[in-house]
């Protein structure tokens, strides 16, 4: 097997994160938080006085750097490449601003399927290459002590910020290219999906050794718009990165979705379709109910409501010892049901390690 081996990586220390997300069975259960490198760190707050976010990310030593904080502060199973799922639209050709206390904006977002002229299919290497740069480098600087996941915006959420301009509390205008411009929005979905395949790929040839997408705006649709946008591109994307690490003959990596918001019965048919090893749950859906209706053939991670951080020390162990207990030690990863707010307090962050690291 090639990839891997070219690097000569570190050898893996921890691999709990990548034995349960394979089904595998665990020592402890396995913990990492999405957003985990971010502004809730106040080495994180200090490193962003001196450089803006997307330099940060175009700037391997920078991104590895930033990647590495909360690896050296917690006992976490995993990491994650800085970054963000932006860099896609940007890649794209669409202006993409980091907004301080805002987040991404497009300022000239694609106002109607005439535009999608605008957009041009990007060389990975070329434009995409320094997430590739990055990982590589955290790789080596984790001296192994923990494994390093990749991760991309799913086609349906990029799309929204694509045609949105930013984040927003509805999505109303993406949304309503669902039902005035099917085909077109069909045709971007695909567009965006064949990127991300491509970049994906990349990402574990430069030693990704898990991947998540996250389909963070699937709050924004209902089964019927779930089946026909999202659902399919989704387990499309999974299917042919591993097909095409196989004709490349390098070992696939586990695969992570999390579709933020989804309904109980599209998270099920996401489930039974098994295009994913993993399955991230938001702090909304009972882990009781998850665990009958998803299966066993498939991890779930999740899901402590990331508010929950606020409650005190005591509390956040307790919570989250309880949380895991009931979701068990096989096939299950923790983590919060979505990114860490930036002013929870550190402390918290420990405790919740604790708790989950306590079973
Ligand atoms: O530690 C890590 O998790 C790695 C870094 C990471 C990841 C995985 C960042 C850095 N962003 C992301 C993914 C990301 N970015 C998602 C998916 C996860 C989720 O649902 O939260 C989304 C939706 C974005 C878009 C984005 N980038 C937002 C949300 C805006 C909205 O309202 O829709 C924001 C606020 C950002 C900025 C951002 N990205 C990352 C950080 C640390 C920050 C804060 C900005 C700063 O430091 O100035």
């Amino acid at each position: 097997m090639i990839g891997m081996m070219q690097h000569n990586f570190p050898k893996l220390k921890n691999d709990r994160f990548l034995r349960a997300a394979r089904g595998e069975e665990v020592d402890k259960i396995p913990v990492w938080i999405m957003r985990q490198a971010g502004r809730y760190l106040p080495e994180f707050r200090e490193f962003r006085t001196k450089h803006d976010f997307f330099s940060i990310c175009q700037t391997p030593e920078f991104a590895c750097e930033v990647t590495l904080q909360p690896i050296k502060r917690f006992n976490l199973d995993a990491s994650i490449i800085f970054s963000d799922i932006l860099v896609i639209p940007q890649a794209m050709g669409l202006i993409v601003e980091m907004k301080p206390g805002v987040g991404p904006v497009i300022p000239q977002p694609i106002a109607n399927p005439g535009e999608l002229s605008r957009l041009r299919i990007p060389n990975i290497e070329k434009d995409l290459g320094y997430v590739g740069h990055a990982i590589t480098l955290t790789r080596h600087r984790l001296e192994g002590k923990v494994p390093l996941i990749g991760f991309t915006g799913a086609p349906w959420t990029l799309m929204g910020y694509m045609i949105q301009g930013g984040g927003s509390s509805t999505m109303a205008h993406a949304r309503s290219w669902l039902y005035k411009y099917p085909e077109d929005s069909l045709k971007l979905l695909q567009l965006i999906t064949d990127v991300i395949v491509d970049y994906l790929v990349m990402q574990v040839k430069a030693g990704a050794q898990a991947l998540q997408v996250f389909e963070s705006h699937a709050d924004y649709l209902n089964d019927e718009l779930f089946d026909k946008y999202s659902l399919p591109f989704l387990n499309q994307i999974s299917k042919r990165v591993k097909s095409k690490l196989n004709e490349l003959q390098i070992l696939d990596v586990p695969m992570i979705v999390f579709p933020k918001g989804a309904t109980y019965d599209s998270l099920e048919l996401l489930a039974k379709d098994q295009c994913y090893d993993v399955i991230g749950l938001d702090w909304t859906v009972n882990p009781v109910e998850a665990r009958e209706r998803f299966g066993s053939n498939i991890t779930i991670q999740g899901n402590m409501d990331p508010c929950a951080m606020y409650s005190t020390e005591k509390e956040v162990y307790t919570r989250a010892r309880e949380i895991a207990n009931t979701f068990g030690k096989s096939r299950y990863i923790a983590n919060l049901g979505h990114g860490i707010l930036p002013d929870t307090p550190l402390s918290s962050v420990e405790a919740f390690i604790r708790g989950v690291h306590s079973i």
